[in-house]
C-alpha cells in the first residue's frame, strides 16, 4: 500500500476508534455485568490499528501501540473501560501502528512489524508470539476470561522454564515464579520476606524464557492480583476486583528493551540532584537542634562522607505538617544555613495528613478547609482519620488544583534552603482502624485529562493516591524553584510514580534476612521503574549487630540510594557506632568507595533518567543468554547485581556466614575490583546430568573486609579523588580505570557525565560528556579519549589512566591529542599488587589517544 494510503487508513482508523469508544463510554465506574464469560468469537472487525472482537454481550479490543507494545481492552458489558490512565504517558496512549489483518476459517488477528496475534475463534484464546513463533503470551485453554460481577481474571501459559520480574517493591526471592501477590498499598510496619501486600502497587512484570523478555501491565488501579504457577502449575494469571481490564503487552526480545519501553508507556526518572546520591544519615528522629549539629558535626570529624541528614516527624510541632517545634528547634532556620555551610542537604518530612484544627491558624487546614481541597465522607463532610497529630484530614491529590495547593506548601521550608522532602505514610496509613487505611466509601474527585471528571470511591483511588501525593510534592517544588531538582522520596506509589519521587522500602528489620532481601528488592524495583531507590541502612526495626551493620554499609555503598535510618527507640546507627575501629574502617572506607565511583554513579544515573535503563541490574538484563552467544546465566540469582553496565556485585546469599563463596560470573572476562586480577571466563560449571551450564564462576574465601565486586572485561570505569561530599570539587586527576577486553569481548568503553549537579542547565548543554574506548593492539593497548560533548568545565586537567590486569610493566607509553598536536612520550608507573601499569596524561578538552606497549 502506498504511504499516504496507508497513513490516511490509519487516521481514519483511529478516528472512527475514537469516536466508537466515547460514544460508548457512559459509567464512570465499570458496570455491574454479573457474569459473563468471553469463551468464543460471536463478531470481529478488523481495523487499522488492530482488531475489535465480541464475545457474547462483552466487547474486546487489540491495538497495536508500536510494532512491539499491544494494548488489549475489554468490556464485559459491551463498553469499552473508560480510556484513561494514570500511569500511561499521553505520547505512548495516542500512539498507533498500521497492521495487517490476518484471518483463518479458524482463527483472526493481525500481524505488526514485530509480532503476530491470533484469536481462536472457538475457543475464544489470544496467542502473541513474535515473528519467529516465539510464544509472548498465550491465554490458558479452557480458562477463557470471566467477569464475575465486576472482577475478572486472565489466566496465560507458563512454560516451565519462563521467570518472572517486577511488581515493585514486594519481599521475596527475585523470580516471582511460584508466588501470588496483591496490591494494595499497606503500611506495612515489620513486613516479612513473605509479607505482602506492602507499600506499593506496580501492576507490571517482565516475563523471560529462553533469553526472549516482554512485559505484561495491568493498567488498574483497583485491588490486583497476580498468581504465578500457583494456582496453576503451568500458568500464570492477573485480575483485579473491580475497574478496567486494560492490559498492556510489551514485546523485548531483549530484556533491555522491555524496560525501555516501559519508560516509553510510563515515562523514565527525571535525573535527580547529585547530592541524592551521596550519603544519608537518618532516625526516627533527630531531635532536639542540638542532636541534630551533633551528628553533622560528628559526620565531618569522623571523616564520613555524607550529603543528606533527614528530620523525621518529631522536628514538627505536635506531630503537625509543615510546622517546626520551637522548642526542640529554637533556632531551626539558622540549623538548615549551619548544615548547609557543612556541605550537608537537610531532608525533612512531609506527611500528607493535615492536622484537624479549625480556628487554630494551622495556614495548612484553614487553607485546605477554604479551597475545598479534603476528602470526602460519601454525605458530603470531610473525612477525619486518625494518624500522627490525632484527627487529620487528607488532601484529594487526584483532583488538580488540590494536588496544586498541597504543592504551594513548600514554598517556606524551599526558601529555608530545605533540599528535600519525604512523602511517608501515603497508602495512606490510618490509625485505629482495622483496614489501616481509609474507609472504602470516601469519596475522591478526579480531575485529569482522560478521565471523566468525576467523583471515585477509595477503592478506585487508593493504589494511586500516595503516587498523587509525590506527583503533588514534585510538581510543586518545580512551580516554587524551576531550575531545581526537586528531590522527593515517597513511600507508596503506581505504576509511573517513578516520575515524581525516589523510593525506599519502607520499614525494613535489622536482621541478616533482611539484609540479603535489599537486593531482590530493589532489582525488581528497579525493573518497575524505580531505579532510584533504597532500603534503611542496619536496618529500621531494631539494631543491628556490629558485624551486621558493617555489611549493610558496604552493600549499600553500591546501591542507588545509601540511607541509614532506624526506628525510635533503637540504638543509634551511624557509622560510628557500635562497633570495633576496625568496623568504623571498613563502614568509612566503603562509603569512600562509593564517593570514589560517584562519576560512574552519577553517569549511570543520567543514562537511567534518558533510558529508563535501572542504576542496579539482575544479571539477566545484562546478560539474557541468548542461545546465540551461550552465556545463559541463572535468571534467578537473587543476590549478585551490576551497578550500572559493568560493575558485578556478589552479594552472598548467606552474609551472616563466612564459608567459602561459589559466585556466579557471566561467562565472559572479568577482573576483581580490589586487585585488578583478571579472571578468566572459561571456566564452566557441570551440573549433576554432566550437561555443561555457563556461567563460570569463582570460588571465593570469605572475610569481613571484602565486598566481592568485579568489573566486565572491556570496561572503562571512571573514578574521582575522595571528597567528603558532592559540594567539594575533586582535587586531581580523573581516574580512567581500564580493564582491556579479553577472548570474550572485544569491545571496551566507557563514559563520564557531568554537570552542575542542581539545576537544569543541562538541558541547554550545559553538561559535560566524554566518551573513552580502547583496543588491543600486537603491542599492547590503545586507549582514547573522545573530545567532549556540552558546555560544561570539567574539574580534571589530567587523566590517570589505570590499566589494569597488566603482568608486567610498560615497555614505552606515549601519548598524542586528537587535534593533531603531535605524540608526547609520557612516563607509566608499575603497580604489581594491583596489576595496573598508571600514566598520567592531560586533558586538552578535545580528546586524546594513548599508546601503550607491555
Ligand atoms: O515517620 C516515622 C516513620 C519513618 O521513620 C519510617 O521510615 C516510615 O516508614 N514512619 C514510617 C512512621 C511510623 C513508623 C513506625
Amino acid at each position: 500500500m502506498p504511504r499516504v494510503k496507508q497513513f490516511a487508513f490509519v487516521v481514519l482508523g483511529i478516528l472512527f476508534l475514537a469516536a466508537t469508544t466515547q460514544a460508548k463510554f457512559t459509567a464512570e465506574t465499570p458496570q455491574k455485568s454479573g457474569f459473563v464469560r468471553l469463551d468464543r468469537v460471536t463478531a470481529s472487525r478488523a481495523t487499522a490499528i488492530g482488531i475489535e472482537i465480541h464475545s457474547g454481550p462483552a466487547v474486546l479490543q487489540i491495538t497495536a501501540l508500536r510494532d512491539d507494545v499491544l494494548r488489549v481492552r475489554v468490556g464485559p458489558a459491551g463498553q469499552l473501560p473508560e480510556d484513561a490512565s494514570w500511569a500511561v504517558l499521553p505520547a505512548a496512549h495516542t500512539s498507533t501502528v498500521a497492521v495487517t489483518a490476518e484471518n483463518s476459517s479458524a482463527s483472526i488477528g493481525f500481524k505488526t512489524a514485530k509480532l503476530r496475534v491470533t484469536i481462536h475463534r472457538d475457543p475464544l484464546e489470544l496467542h502473541v508470539t513474535d515473528l519467529d513463533g516465539h510464544v509472548i503470551a498465550e491465554q490458558l485453554a479452557d480458562r477463557p476470561i470471566e467477569y464475575h460481577g465486576n472482577s475478572f481474571r486472565v489466566y496465560m501459559k507458563s512454560p516451565s522454564d519462563e521467570h518472572y520480574f517486577g511488581l515493585g517493591d514486594k519481599p521475596g526471592p527475585l523470580d516471582r515464579r511460584n508466588e501470588a501477590f496483591t496490591d494494595w498499598n499497606t503500611d506495612a510496619f515489620g513486613w516479612q520476606e513473605s509479607t505482602d501486600p506492602i507499600y506499593k502497587s506496580i501492576p507490571w512484570f517482565v516475563t523471560f524464557n529462553k533469553g526472549i523478555a516482554a512485559g505484561i501491565f495491568l493498567d488498574n488501579t483497583w485491588r490486583t492480583s497476580f498468581d504465578f504457577n500457583k494456582e496453576y502449575r503451568d500458568a500464570y494469571s492477573f485480575g483485579a476486583e473491580n475497574g478496567p481490564l486494560d492490559y498492556y503487552i510489551l514485546y523485548g526480545p531483549s530484556p533491555k528493551t522491555v524496560v525501555q519501553s516501559w519508560a516509553w508507556l510510563t515515562g523514565t526518572t527525571p535525573l535527580p540532584p547529585l547530592w541524592a546520591f551521596g550519603f544519608q544519615q537518618s532516625r526516627y528522629s533527630y531531635y532536639p537542634e542540638a542532636e541534630v549539629r551533633r551528628i553533622a558535626s560528628r559526620m565531618r570529624s569522623e571523616r564520613i562522607p555524607a550529603d543528606v541528614l533527614w528530620l523525621d516527624i518529631d522536628y514538627q510541632q505536635k506531630n503537625r505538617p509543615f510546622t517546626v517545634d520551637p522548642e526542640r528547634f529554637p533556632t531551626f532556620d539558622q540549623m538548615i544555613k549551619d548544615l548547609r555551610a557543612q556541605h550537608l542537604h537537610t531532608v525533612v518530612i512531609t506527611d500528607l495528613h493535615i492536622a484537624d484544627l479549625p480556628n487554630m491558624h494551622y495556614k495548612p487546614y484553614d487553607e485546605g478547609t477554604a479551597g475545598d481541597h479534603f476528602v470526602k465522607n460519601p454525605d458530603g463532610s470531610t473525612y477525619v482519620g486518625v494518624v500522627w497529630p490525632g484527627k487529620a484530614v487528607f488532601p484529594d491529590f487526584t483532583q488538580k488544583q488540590s494536588r496544586e495547593w498541597w504543592g504551594t506548601l513548600y514554598s517556606d521550608f524551599v526558601s529555608k534552603g530545605i533540599a528535600g522532602f519525604w512523602n511517608d505514610m501515603n497508602e495512606p496509613a490510618i490509625f485505629e482502624v482495622a483496614s489501616k487505611t481509609m474507609p472504602d466509601d470516601i469519596q475522591h474527585r478526579i480531575e485529569e485529562p482522560g478521565f471523566a471528571t468525576r467523583t471515585a470511591n477509595h477503592l478506585e483511588i487508593h493504589n494511586v493516591f500516595g503516587m498523587e501525593n509525590s506527583r503533588g510534592t514534585f510538581e510543586g517544588l518545580l512551580k516554587i524553584a524551576p531550575d531545581s531538582r526537586p528531590f522527593v522520596m515517597t513511600r507508596a506509589s503506581y505504576a509511573g510514580g517513578h516520575r515524581y519521587a525516589a523510593t525506599w522500602t519502607g520499614d525494613n528489620s535489622s536482621t541478616w534476612n533482611h539484609l540479603r532481601q535489599t537486593t531482590p528488592q530493589l532489582l525488581n524495583l528497579g525493573l518497575s521503574g524505580f531505579s532510584v531507590a533504597g532500603a534503611d541502612v542496619g536496618g529500621f526495626a531494631g539494631s543491628p549487630q556490629p558485624e551486621l551493620l558493617t555489611r549493610w554499609l558496604q552493600l549499600a555503598a553500591f546501591q542507588p540510594i545509601d540511607r541509614d535510618h532506624t526506628a525510635k527507640g533503637t540504638n543509634a546507627q551511624e557509622p560510628w557506632e557500635d562497633g570495633s575501629p576496625e568496623d568504623l574502617n571498613l563502614r568509612r572506607r566503603y562509603i569512600e568507595e562509593r564517593y570514589r565511583l560517584m562519576p560512574y554513579l552519577y553517569t549511570t544515573a543520567e543514562e537511567m533518567s534518558r533510558t529508563g535503563l535501572p542504576i542496579m541490574r539482575p544479571l539477566f538484563l545484562e546478560f539474557p543468554g541468548a542461545p546465540s552467544d551461550h552465556q545463559a546465566i541463572d535468571p534467578t540469582i537473587s543476590n549478585e547485581f551490576l551497578l550500572g553496565h559493568d560493575l558485578l556485585i556478589a552479594h552472598s546469599p548467606y552474609p551472616d556466614e563466612m564459608d567459602d563463596l561459589f559466585v556466579s560470573l557471566p561467562a565472559i572476562g572479568w577482573y576483581d575490583y580490589w586487585t585488578g586480577a583478571h579472571i578468566d571466563g572459561t571456566g564452566t560449571r557441570k551440573n549433576i546430568d554432566n550437561s555443561i551450564s555457563a556461567p563460570s564462576g569463582v570460588h571465593l574465601h570469605r572475610s569481613l573486609d571484602t565486598l566481592p565486586v568485579y568489573v566486565r572485561a572491556g570496561a572503562i570505569v571512571p573514578q574521582q579523588p575522595l571528597v567528603q561530599s558532592t559540594d567539594e570539587k575533586p582535587e586531581g586527576p580523573l581516574t580512567l580505570r581500564v580493564y582491556p577486553p579479553d577472548g570474550f569481548n572485544q569491545d571496551c568503553s566507557g563514559s563520564i557525565y557531568i554537570d552542575d549537579g542542581i539545576s537544569y542547565a543541562f538541558r541547554k548543554g550545559d553538561f559535560l560528556r566524554v566518551n573513552f574506548t580502547c583496543r588491543i593492539t600486537p603491542q599492547g593497548l590503545i586507549v582514547a579519549v573522545t573530545a567532549p560533548t556540552g558546555t560544561f568545565t570539567p574539574w580534571w586537567k589530567l587523566f590517570s589512566v589505570e590499566v589494569y590486569g597488566a603482568t608486567k610493566p610498560a615497555i614505552e607509553a606515549s601519548y598524542s591529542g586528537l587535534d593533531g598536536s603531535g605524540v608526547s612520550p609520557i612516563s607509566t608507573s608499575y603497580d604489581q599488587e594491583h596489576h595496573r601499569i598508571t600514566a598520567l596524561v592531560p586533558d586538552n578538552g578535545k580528546g586524546m589517544e594513548l599508546k601503550l606497549a607491555y
